[in-house]
């Protein structure tokens, strides 16, 4: 399900041939996620019953930072207590074109809601259980439903959260221990009677939806692929997020979701998103006023969209409708800047040149946008890493004054105006001759100091693939042939032997697969090693090898023979100076 992307974040020369879909999806891939691709930014909303006890359970507080959502699971609240105090959830002031204005004015194309968080309770008309706002509440009224028709006349994407797998309420869903024996469950009892039926109200009771946005994970791929047949049987544009599969086992879904709140080290090979929240708490709590500042949030954006991702980023609405006063008015300042500087961030890729010193840039069409936080001292802005002639430069709000522009040893140097600078990010546009290369990038050495050569500054070719682990870290997947290969060019400045040593998790399918390690010349095979299941990585010693010329050497590892499984999860290559000291010293 997941495709390479075309834009990697160091090495964007290398194309991927387009794989086949599965006969089951009915559009082609880059159809259906071109929105995702361009939209960049969109809203989050948590609110439930939890909105209501706001982080506190008879005089018991969430404190602030911990997630105020999760209050019945945190304090074991019986299902019968929290089901009479849901009853209370009556959001008189709840106004849908309230929430879609503004996602609008803060420059989000596409709204989240929860329509069923762990606490089971559904925020729409469900038919499937009367725990629902409409059935169980005073306000008798389908938020989900409202809330799909203003994003629609308001042109936001809509597109639903739901926890298919907990479910605190439900005697047979995963998390509540407190009343329900856990041994007594009937998981599969919860699939088909609650969890997949609610999924096929959402998808045929709410018009077209973007995506949806499934938590926490299943037990198995099989039961993961009911959700994704699901979807696609009844939605097939419709994108599903990586968090429907199992964690522990290959990611599933049209797109990976880094960690909440992660921000990424650097770019990935497929597409992704990362949720984050305005403050500490995902759904409302009265202790947390902890409010990012316009400028972090915008920052934030630019570091998310500069590597090639979307944010999504949460607002917690109180239990009488209201956004809270502080989240709208920084999402309204966040808006003014998109304003003015939307144009760098729609449609836009990852930075092909990596980050700069003084900012992030992204890139589209032959034009590079360069967001400066860092107001350079002598009001020369230099940019390295582009090896694409630089036609002219200019502030992106203000198109028609052309900045001087020259090249100083490689390093363009743009003349930076004393006015017109923004507190959150400066934005510089550059126009390229044709479309944005980055130089290229050779990775050096310091004195005595081994390579380190791992996911970020690696390339990769054929269907190799920098992915996302659900543990919060990267690696490099899905090659099966020689030619996926993962390939680094180096600086060798020290002479001398190098103990190689190569960090990885195998799956028992993969032991013995052979695959070679190519120094220029030498070749170096070896044969993988099962470290157990899935992403349990570890380090091997592969011998030494002597480099024993100074200059350029470029380094790739690839399967030695074709077919059969994933070779390795491979996380790094370490080259170790085999006896320390004795490396040759740099002219
Ligand atoms: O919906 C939001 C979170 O409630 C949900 N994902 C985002 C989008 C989420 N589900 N699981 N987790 C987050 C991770 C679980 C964290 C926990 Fe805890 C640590 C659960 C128990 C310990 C945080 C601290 C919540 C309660 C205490």
């Amino acid at each position: 399900m997941i495709r390479k992307k075309s834009s990697a974040f160091r090495f964007s020369a290398f194309r991927i041939p387009i794989l086949l879909w599965a006969c089951l999806i009915h559009l082609p891939a880059e159809d259906r996620m071109e929105w995702f691709k361009n939209d960049k930014f969109g809203m989050f909303i948590h609110w439930g019953p939890y909105s209501l006890l706001a982080g506190e359970w008879k005089g018991q507080k969430i404190p602030p930072g911990d997630e105020a959502e999760w209050i019945m699971q945190r304090f074991n609240i019986p299902v019968k207590e929290y089901r009479e105090m849901a009853r209370g959830l009556n959001p008189v002031k709840f106004d849908a074109n309230r929430f879609a204005g503004l996602a609008r004015s803060a420059g989000m194309k596409y709204m989240v809601i929860t329509a069923k968080h762990h606490d089971g309770f559904a925020m729409y008309h469900s038919e499937v259980s009367g725990y629902n706002i409409v059935d169980w509440t005073p306000f008798r009224r389908d938020v989900v439903k409202e809330l799909s028709e203003a994003c629609r006349r308001q042109g936001i994407r809509f597109c639903v959260y739901y926890s298919h797998r907990e479910d605190w309420d439900d005697p047979d869903g995963y998390g509540n221990h407190w009343d329900y024996d856990p041994a007594k469950k009937d998981f599969e009892k919860y699939l088909r009677e609650k969890s997949l039926p609610q999924m096929r109200e959402l998808l045929t009771g709410y018009g077209p939806l973007g995506l949806i946005w499934f938590d926490r994970g299943m037990y198995t791929t099989e039961q993961a692929n009911r959700f994704m047949d699901l979807v696609h049987k009844l939605q097939p544009a419709c994108l599903v997020n990586g968090r429907v599969g199992n964690y522990a086992h290959d990611l599933l879904g049209d797109y990976q979701n880094l960690n909440d709140n992660g921000m990424p080290t650097g770019g990935l090979d497929e597409y992704w998103e990362t949720p984050q929240t305005l403050n500490g708490t995902w759904g409302f709590s009265r202790f947390d006023q902890d409010w990012k500042t316009p400028a972090n949030v915008i920052r934030r954006l630019i570091e998310i969209v500069g590597k090639g991702g979307n944010y999504l980023l949460n607002i917690g609405p109180l239990a009488d409708g209201t956004i809270p006063a502080a989240s709208a008015a920084v999402l309204e300042q966040v808006g003014d800047w998109m304003r003015r500087n939307g144009e760098s961030i729609y449609g836009s890729s990852a930075c092909p040149v990596g980050q700069f010193p003084w900012g992030r840039c992204t890139v589209k069409g032959d034009r590079i946008f360069l967001h400066v936080f860092e107001r350079p001292a002598d009001g020369i802005l230099r940019v390295g890493g582009f090896r694409s002639e630089i036609l002219s430069a200019a502030l992106l709000s203000a198109p028609a004054r052309e900045l001087p522009i020259r090249r100083e040893q490689g390093v363009l140097q743009v003349q930076m105006p004393a006015q017109g600078w923004d507190p959150a990010a400066t934005v510089v546009v550059l126009r390229a001759a044709g479309k944005p290369e980055a130089e290229p990038h050779r990775i050096t050495q310091g004195s005595d100091s081994p390579f380190h050569l791992d996911y970020l500054n690696a390339e990769t070719r054929g269907g190799a693939m920098k992915r996302f682990n659900r543990d919060g870290r990267f690696h490099i997947g899905r090659w099966k042939n020689p030619e996926d290969q993962v390939l680094w060019r180096v600086q060798v400045s020290q002479p001398g032997s190098y103990r190689i040593q190569l960090r990885y998790a195998a799956r028992r399918q993969s032991e013995g697969r052979k695959f070679l390690l190519q120094f220029g010349e030498q070749t170096v095979s070896g044969a993988v090693k099962t470290t157990g299941e899935w992403y349990r990585y570890q380090l091997f010693d592969l011998g030494t090898i002597r480099l024993s010329a100074r200059g350029p050497l470029d380094i790739s590892i690839r399967p030695a023979e074709a077919g059969g499984e994933n070779l390795m999860f491979f996380e790094s290559l370490r080259l170790e100076p085999a006896i320390p000291g004795q490396l040759g010293r740099i002219d």
